[in-house]
């Protein structure tokens, strides 16, 4: 495997970053997870964009522009002569003293290109659903630490995603400080109930995800209502269907939160319709390229 790390690709073994990086030391930095289906790079202009927005929230500067950055992931993929693809960029604030000051972080920022197969939840979970719960760690404070900085620092999902498996489940939902449903570990939640899409705004807690991006714009297209709006325990629990939205995970059915079972206890029609959409426009949006 090759990684693209600071302009040249590297072997696995070689792809190392010093022990000084901020990266490392604060989780100074930001980071994207994309796809590639059958060689095309879905929505990579909009992944490229959201990287370029968290790193300049941070004060950081990408040493690429976006068309190079776009560039070079196609770079690694070839290299790498994968058709599809799981593909992380990481940018790190680069190598500084052990004191939080990013000035000290002397020359440009780390960036990291690794392209890899896909690990994929069984498929057995998208016909059967996931049961999931929710959790006591609260989701970021957007004052804090705002979700929508794909930020290094991931501890705040980490430590909800152990508090799930603890318990026995592989996600939860996370709720933000007011109590309100805001997102999962590492995906968008929506429910349906009487025909309407809901999903949480992205406001508060909630990360605006492109894969959440992607349902809505299906659902438009379908002429299924579509609501960003607050949304309570309560609301999942009496909702007909539940599914989760991110990049790894496509359109996961839940079939049942804290112990309640959602709708029929089965993946529903309409998270079953929009996984089917989505799996189509998978095949449209974004960069092609030849291996
Ligand atoms: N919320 C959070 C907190 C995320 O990290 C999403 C929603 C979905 O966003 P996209 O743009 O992918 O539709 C994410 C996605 C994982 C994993 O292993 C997931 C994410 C990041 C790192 C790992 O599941 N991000």
């Amino acid at each position: 495997m090759k990684v693209y790390l600071n302009g040249k690709l590297v072997d696995k073994k070689d792809a190392k970053i010093s022990v000084f990086d901020h990266g490392l030391l604060y989780g100074d930095g930001v980071f994207e997870g994309i796809r590639a289906y059958n060689c095309l790079v879905f929505k990579l202009r909009e992944h490229i964009e959201r990287l370029f927005n968290s790193a300049k929230s941070i004060m950081l500067n990408i040493p690429l522009s976006p068309k190079q950055m776009t560039e070079e992931v196609i770079k690694t993929l070839r290299a790498n002569k994968l058709k599809d693809a799981y593909i992380r960029i990481v940018i790190t604030r680069g190598e500084g003293d052990l004191g939080l000051d990013p000035r000290k972080c002397i020359g440009n920022a780390s960036v990291i290109i690794i392209t890899d197969e896909i690990s994929l939840y069984p498929p057995q979970l998208y016909k059967q659903g996931l049961k999931i719960i929710t959790v006591p760690t609260v989701r970021n404070l957007p004052e804090a630490l705002n979700p929508q900085i794909k930020s290094l620092n991931y501890l705040n999902n980490i430590l909800a995603k152990i508090e799930a498996i603890n318990c026995g489940y592989q996600e939860a939902i996370m709720l933000d400080s007011l109590g309100y449903v805001a997102e999962c570990t590492g995906d968008n939640i929506f429910v349906v109930r009487d025909g309407r899409l809901y999903t949480p705004p992205q406001c508060m807690g909630t990360l605006r995800g492109i894969t959440r991006d992607t349902i809505l714009e299906i659902a438009k297209r379908l002429k299924i209502s579509t609501n960003e709006h607050v949304i309570t325990r309560h609301e999942v629990y009496i909702s007909d269907e539940c599914f989760l939205t991110g990049t790894a995970a496509e359109i996961v059915p839940v079939i049942a939160v804290d112990g309640r079972i959602i709708g029929s206890g089965k993946p529903g029609r309409i998270t079953k319709l929009l996984l089917k959409e989505f799996r189509k426009v998978t095949k449209r949006y974004g960069v092609r390229y030849k291996i």
